[in-house]
């Protein structure tokens, strides 16, 4: 539990200019997010198309050459660009609200700066046909010079929310010694924290590996080497694309919602858990690679298992806080506290339907992560049916949702359409259900991901993926409606840059957990102070050592790859680059 104290001199809320220049720049990291969304979410339809048998590329040239090239841009520009810019914006800017504090400017800008000239030198590499790496770049796939040093700068870039959040959390913690970090910037730092570590895999991969062989200091390089140091970056990745939208979800939904967020030392608990189990379990993606031992697969899909508790914690205390605030708004009965939660608002019924879908994310989740069952969905289009409802919609969906309210917080003017926000949150939940049923259902026939099926003559493709042609068909449809539910989306988010001037500010969402008549420091008009946190919970009081708990991670972590890496250093593979586009 906490206390709001009558503000304090010492932490008096930024001046109004000051405020003013951390709202521009949070806009700035969603600008440029959605628009590398923009773009890769348009091509993403083709590939659904390609499919249903559907061959849109012939007609695309030169702009696109190869299914390829397409689905290489596709996948940088969503599941690094813009994630990472909304990510990194979100991160730094909710928890300065929430602690009154001015973050590091300069940092903040300077990971704007990085990630935004990395995203230049990405666009250049793939635009041009050199570098169709896919994006997960594994080596000897070749790409230009451009494409790795620019990933390098967006994965350096993405690091430096860490410090900026360590610094502020420090000073508030001088301020108010002995107390709990308020939730959204506890949520906030664990969130950096373990990717300050997950990072490290990228990094080296980029900086000892791919940076000096594309730019021709070195002639070969080891594959294995190059995809485990990727994989431990890899698996935590799916954690730094999730936990932002979990900061929403604990950290601002039950407001909107109207009610309360029942159990903040749970959410703590969570992002903690969070830290420890993501980091050593990335080689689960590595089930089918040469090198690792079979007692090494039993551990990894043990482990991952050990995900499902803090997803658990995750699923009881959101549902109850929704549970909550729907019996307020007069909800009876089994189910209905859901239908009397505020539907109407865009940004509300974006991230329930967000939620709703990632329940079967979760469930397809423990199937990839078994050894056994790994077996059968492994490279079928399963996969990327599981990470279109996971990444493509609990995350997606949900800053598209955290998009609704942003955008007339950031900029003092109304949303363009809330019918049409609406129509974007269901047409891109109805769509990306169909679609990802239908991906999820023809990787059981064995349809294999990454493949450009549509090229095929007909009779072939009939042959191979005859069986397969009802789920195929609605894999194609679901692209379709998605396309819509983008333009919708896009509509709505660009319109809102140029709309009317509110007469009022729109406060920033935080919820009060229970227990408490605390809230955090409120944004927007609002007579400001620094809430104090004295946490009664000795839950959270354990969980404030952050420090502990990373470096018990950390160590973990260096324990589970100590004994993947020996063998594959004691063996070093020389390949030679591959282009084959
Ligand atoms: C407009 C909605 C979207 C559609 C119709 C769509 C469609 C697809 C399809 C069919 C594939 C599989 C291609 C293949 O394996 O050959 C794919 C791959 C992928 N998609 Fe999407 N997608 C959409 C949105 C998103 C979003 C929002 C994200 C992430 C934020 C995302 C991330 C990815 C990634 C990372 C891949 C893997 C690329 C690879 O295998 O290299 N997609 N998408
Ligand atoms: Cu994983």
């Amino acid at each position: 539990m906490s206390i709001a104290l009558a503000p304090t001199g010492a932490l008096s809320r930024p001046a109004g200019d000051a405020l003013a220049a951390q709202r521009r720049t949070m806009l700035a990291f969603l600008v440029w997010g959605f628009s590398a969304l923009m773009i890769g979410a348009a091509i993403g339809p083709l590939q659904a198309l390609n499919y249903g048998g559907i061959n849109a590329y012939p007609a695309l040239a030169p702009v696109l050459q190869t299914y390829y090239q397409g689905l290489t841009i596709h996948g940088v520009l969503n599941a690094y660009i813009f994630t990472f810019f909304v990510t990194c914006g979100l991160l730094v800017y909710l928890p300065a609200r929430e602690l009154g504090l001015a973050p590091n400017m300069l940092l903040w800008r300077s990971c704007f700066g990085l990630m935004a000239a990395g995203t230049l030198m990405l666009l250049y590499a793939m635009f041009d046909n050199s570098s169709s790496v896919l994006w997960t770049f594994y080596p000897p796939l070749k790409g230009s010079p451009f494409f790795y040093f620019g990933m390098t700068l967006v994965v350096l870039g993405s690091l430096l929310p860490l410090p900026i959040l360590l610094d502020m959390r420090a000073r508030w913690k001088g301020r108010r010694p002995g107390e709990v970090t308020p939730l959204v910037t506890y949520m906030s730092t664990t969130t950096m924290l373990m990717w300050g570590l997950a990072g490290g895999g990228a990094a080296i991969e980029l900086i000892v590996q791919l940076d000096p062989w594309s730019a021709g200091l070195v002639d070969t390089i080891d594959p294995i080497v190059g995809r485990t140091l990727f994989w431990w970056t890899g698996h935590p990745i799916v954690y730094f694309w999730l936990m932002p939208a979990y900061v929403s979800w604990y950290g601002l939904l039950s407001k909107q919602c109207g009610g309360k967020l029942v159990s903040d030392p749970m959410a703590r608990l969570t992002f903690a858990l969070l830290l420890v189990f993501s980091l050593p379990v990335g080689s689960h993606h590595q089930f089918t690679d040469p090198g690792f031992s079979p007692v090494w697969r039993g551990i990894l899909t043990a482990l991952t298992l050990s995900v499902a508790l803090p997803s658990l914690i995750t699923a009881f205390t959101i549902g109850l806080s929704l549970e909550y605030s729907g019996r307020l708004a007069g909800g009876r009965g089994v189910l209905g506290w859901f239908t009397a939660l505020p539907w109407r608002n865009p940004s509300v019924a974006a991230q329930v339907l967000a939620m709703v879908t990632f329940i079967f994310g979760g469930a397809t989740g423990i199937v990839n992560g078994s050894w056994e069952l790994n077996n059968i969905v492994h490279n079928t289009t399963w996969i990327p049916g599981h990470f279109h409802i996971t990444v493509g919609t609990a995350s997606a969906l949900t800053f598209m949702g955290v998009a609704f309210w942003m955008m007339p917080h950031l900029t003092g003017r109304r949303l363009l359409s809330r019918r049409l926000a609406l129509a974007a949150a269901w047409l891109w939940f109805g769509g990306m259900s169909v679609f990802a049923l239908g991906m999820h259902w023809a990787g059981l026939h064995g349809v294999p991901r990454r493949a450009w099926v549509s090229y095929l003559p007909q009779t072939v493709y009939d042959r191979l993926y005859g069986d397969a042609h009802f789920p195929l068909t609605m894999v194609a449809v679901g692209g379709v409606v998605l396309w819509l539910a983008t333009f919708c989306f896009y509509v709505v988010f660009l319109g809102s840059l140029f709309t009317r001037r509110l007469s009022t500010p729109v406060p920033i969402p935080f919820a009060q957990a229970f227990g408490g008549a605390e809230s955090y420091a409120l944004d927007g008009g609002e007579p400001i102070g620094i809430v104090a946190h004295r946490h009664l919970s000795p839950l959270a009081k354990a969980l404030e050592h952050l420090g502990l708990i990373t470096a018990f991670t950390a160590v973990a972590t260096a324990a589970a790859y100590v004994p993947i890496f020996w063998p594959f250093v004691h063996n070093i593979t020389r390949a030679q680059g591959w282009s084959v586009w």
